[in-house]
């Protein structure tokens, strides 16, 4: 983040009172651990504010310090100021959305590319790792000394964006800046335990008919597999519980791109799409609909799953034929 943006954004939040932070929908690591970051920062520096997600606290992320303040949109006060964090768009705040455009001075602080500056102040950094490296940048403009609570928030969005430190968008400045919230007291062997080794037991059975379902194409490209309401109803898993199990479909040996379809209470389907090093699944989803960048991506598919597979086999063949010929 530009220097100049930055202390623009501080300068907004020291010189204003009352505050909206809105996390996004499906709410991840990074949207709730930068929100909850700057709602930590605010209250600290002795402001008004409230945080807002239109969906409750994912469990696996109930861990981080102040989850309990987040509310629901029905329930928030809505300020004069609102600022959304890590939502490319308007509608990626779903029904939180309208807090956003009722306050009186808004402020959008993300690091999509894809952002449509929809804030009368942007800040936007599609270099940062996470919507919590632009907030760890901030808080330290903005308090005298980052807390140990605020650091495990930020440690989480950084963990979390980056699939463990492991996805390209890790730079030097996101370990830098890592290395600097453990200083500040984020503990990583602890947040570490809670979100990548504390996995429900429903889920795993979940992930057990996820990966029953998996079938390769494309000569071992191309790997697609899903999950149906049945599995739900059977295992007992939950919505937020498919988080990751892309990753097993992506992550077998010679698959270049995985997709993973999820099939919700209307009866459509939730695809992700994931790829490793050539295909650019985003040009996939913006095609039908959806959106994404080039290695992660997502859309929605109507129909039955016979028709959604298809439609998705198709897409994924069609992608993986422009780098191999002869598929
Ligand atoms: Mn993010």
């Amino acid at each position: 983040m530009q220097e100049d943006v930055l202390r623009s954004i501080a300068a907004f939040i020291k010189e204003n009172d009352g505050f909206t932070v809105i996390a996004h929908t499906s709410p991840d690591g990074d949207t709730l651990g930068a929100s909850l970051a700057l709602y930590g920062t605010l209250k600290r520096m002795g402001k008004r504010a409230e945080i807002v997600c239109e969906q409750p606290v994912p469990h696996v992320y109930a861990f981080l310090p102040g989850a309990d303040a987040i509310c629901l949109p029905e329930q928030a006060v809505g300020m004069e100021n609102a600022i959304a964090i890590d939502c490319a768009d308007l509608a990626r705040m779903g029904a939180a959305g309208r807090l956003f455009q009722a306050a009186k001075r808004t402020c959008n602080i993300d690091h999509h590319i894809t952002n449509d500056s929809y804030a009368a102040f942007n800040a936007v950094d599609a270099e940062a790792a996470a919507t919590g490296e632009i907030i760890a940048a901030l808080a330290a403009l903005l308090l005298p000394k980052i807390d140990d609570a605020i650091a495990t928030c930020l440690y989480t969005a950084l963990l979390t964006d980056t699939g463990n430190f492991a996805y390209s968008n890790t730079r030097p400045e996101t370990l830098h800046t890592a290395a600097d919230l453990l200083a500040c007291g984020a503990d990583n062997t602890e947040i570490n335990r809670q979100i990548y080794r504390t996995v429900p037991f429903a889920k795993q059975k979940l992930l057990a008919r996820a990966l029953d379902h998996m079938e390769l194409y494309c000569e071992g490209k191309l790997g697609i597999s899903y999950v149906t309401l049945a599995d739900f109803a059977e295992t007992g898993a939950k919505e937020e519980d498919t988080e990751g199990m892309i990753d097993s479909v992506r992550d077998i040996e010679g698959v270049e791109a995985a997709a993973f379809l999820r099939e919700t209470p209307s009866g459509s389907f939730k695809v992700s799409l994931r790829s490793k090093r050539f295909a650019d699944v985003g040009a996939i989803a913006h095609a039908l609909g959806g959106g994404g960048h080039k290695h992660a991506a997502g859309y929605t598919a109507f129909g039955p799953l016979q028709e959604a597979q298809a439609q998705a086999l198709a897409c994924c063949t069609d992608a993986l034929r422009e780098i191999w010929k002869e598929l």
